[in-house]
């Protein structure tokens, strides 16, 4: 846990955040800034800053953000309709937060490419 991290504070919860999934390893809430109509992420509890920080170490767990943001997606009714996933990685990407999270957001037609 990095006591300056948000997500890390999110993910232990000390702001009661409303988890749409809760493991030992990784939770999923609602984006604070929806960019579509379902918008949420998955993130570990582990403190990986970027997606350029992931170690070998950190693969499996990395494979079961994707599942978990299968197993949501399901749950918020958009397996079928679709959705994407998305990780921010550094500057030029957008990041904002530096704890790794798996943006998925779904329940409308997503233009492509991105911005
Ligand atoms: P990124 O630009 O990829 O780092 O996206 C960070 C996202 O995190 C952004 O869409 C807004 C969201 N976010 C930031 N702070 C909070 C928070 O305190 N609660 C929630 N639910 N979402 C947050």
């Amino acid at each position: 846990m990095n006591e300056d991290c948000i997500f890390c504070k999110i993910a232990s919860g000390q702001f009661g955040t409303e988890f749409l999934y809760e493991s030992d390893e990784i939770v999923a809430f609602r984006d604070i800034h929806p960019r579509a109509p379902i918008h949420f992420l998955v993130i570990p509890k582990k403190h990986i800053p970027k997606v350029s920080d992931i170690q070998p170490d950190d693969e499996v767990l990395i494979g079961k953000m994707v599942a978990v943001a299968n197993i949501v997606a399901k749950l918020e009714n958009i397996s079928e309709t679709g959705y994407r996933l998305i990780f921010n990685c550094g500057h030029d990407s957008g990041q904002d937060v530096f704890h790794i999270h798996l943006h998925v957001l779904g329940g409308r037609k997503l233009n492509w490419p991105p911005g």
